[in-house]
C-alpha cells in the first residue's frame, strides 16, 4: 500500500515544487486530473523522471459523455478515454479512473420495452468491450469508480462494479474504491473491499466529510485491514479538501494513515 496525492492538493508554484513537497510529506505517488494532461504530457513526463514519486493514476478528464443518447458525445468520450489510457501507459500509471455517467440518466425511458438503466447497462457493456481491448493493447487499465447516489444514479457500489468487470472478463477493466463514496453507499466498507478484493486496483482517500483522513469519522483501520487481507499493494490517493496550512495538515494526515498501513 502506497500513499499518493492529487497534484492540485499539493502546495507549490511549479510541478517540480509540488512533487518535492509531496515527497517530503511522505507520499510515493501523484495522481493527475486528465482534463489538460495531454497538453502538458511532455512537461509532466520530464518532471517525473527527476522525481522520486510515481504517477499513480489519471483521474477522469475526458470530454463528451459515454452514456449519452447523442452519438457525437459518445464518440468524443470514447476517443478521449482511449487517448488518456495511452497517456496513463506512457506515464507508467496504474490506469485511468472512469465514471460512466454523472447525475440522472441521459438515455430515454422506453418502458415497457426498456428502462433507462437497462439501456445504460447494455450500452456500457458495449463500450467496455471496446475500451478494455484498447486498454490491454496499450498496456493500461480502465478503473471503474462507483460514486455516491448524490453524484450518480448508476454505479454506486463496489459489488455493482464487480459485475461489469466479471461480465467483460478483461484485465483491461478493474475497479477503484473511494472511501468517501463507500462511506455513504456500502453497508460495511471492509466487507465490500473483501468481496471486490482481487479487482481493486486503486483507492481514493477522503474522510466522511470529504476532508483529509483524520478530520472526520470514517474507520480507516478496518478498511485498511481488509485491503491488507486481500493483498492490496497499489496506490491510495488523497482526493479531498485540505484544511488549514497544507504544509502542516498533509503530513499530519499521512502520519494518521500510516498507523493503519
Ligand atoms: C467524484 O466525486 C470522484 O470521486 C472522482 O474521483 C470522480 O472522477
Ligand atoms: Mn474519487
Amino acid at each position: 500500500m502506497k500513499l499518493a496525492c492529487q497534484e492540485n492538493l499539493a502546495p507549490g508554484r511549479t510541478l517540480k515544487e509540488k512533487l518535492e513537497n509531496l515527497a517530503k510529506y511522505g507520499f510515493e505517488g501523484v495522481e493527475f486530473w486528465g482534463r489538460d494532461l495531454r497538453d502538458r504530457l511532455d512537461e509532466v513526463k520530464s518532471e517525473m523522471t527527476r522525481s522520486s514519486l510515481k504517477v499513480s493514476t489519471i483521474c477522469a478528464g475526458y470530454r463528451g459523455s459515454p452514456l449519452s443518447p447523442d452519438p457525437e458525445e459518445r464518440k468524443v468520450a470514447v476517443e478521449d478515454v482511449k487517448a488518456l489510457l495511452e497517456a496513463a501507459a506512457e506515464l507508467g500509471a496504474v490506469g485511468l479512473i472512469f465514471v460512466p455517467v454523472f447525475g440522472p440518466p441521459k438515455l430515454p425511458d422506453l418502458s415497457p420495452y426498456k428502462k433507462p438503466e437497462e439501456l445504460e447497462r447494455e450500452l456500457l457493456l458495449t463500450l467496455l468491450y471496446d475500451l478494455a481491448r484498447h486498454a490491454e493493447k496499450v498496456g493500461s487499465v480502465l478503473l471503474l469508480e462507483p460514486l455516491n447516489r448524490y453524484e450518480t444514479h448508476f454505479l454506486n457500489t463496489l459489488d455493482q462494479a464487480v459485475e461489469y468487470v466479471e461480465e467483460v472478463g478483461s484485465s483491461g477493466v478493474r475497479i477503484m474504491a473511494d472511501f468517501f463514496h463507500m462511506n455513504i453507499e456500502e453497508a460495511d466498507i471492509a466487507e465490500s473491499i473483501r468481496r471486490a478484493g482481487k479487482y481493486i486496483y486503486h483507492v481514493h482517500l477522503a474522510d466522511s466529510n470529504r476532508v483529509l483522513p483524520g478530520w472526520g469519522h470514517t474507520d480507516f483501520e478496518s478498511g485498511f485491514r481488509a485491503l491488507k487481507d486481500v493483498g492490496y499493494d497499489k496506490f491510495m490517493a488523497m482526493e479531498c479538501r485540505v484544511p488549514g496550512d497544507p504544509e502542516e495538515s498533509l503530513p499530519r494526515s499521512v502520519a494518521y494513515l500510516k498507523q493503519f498501513m
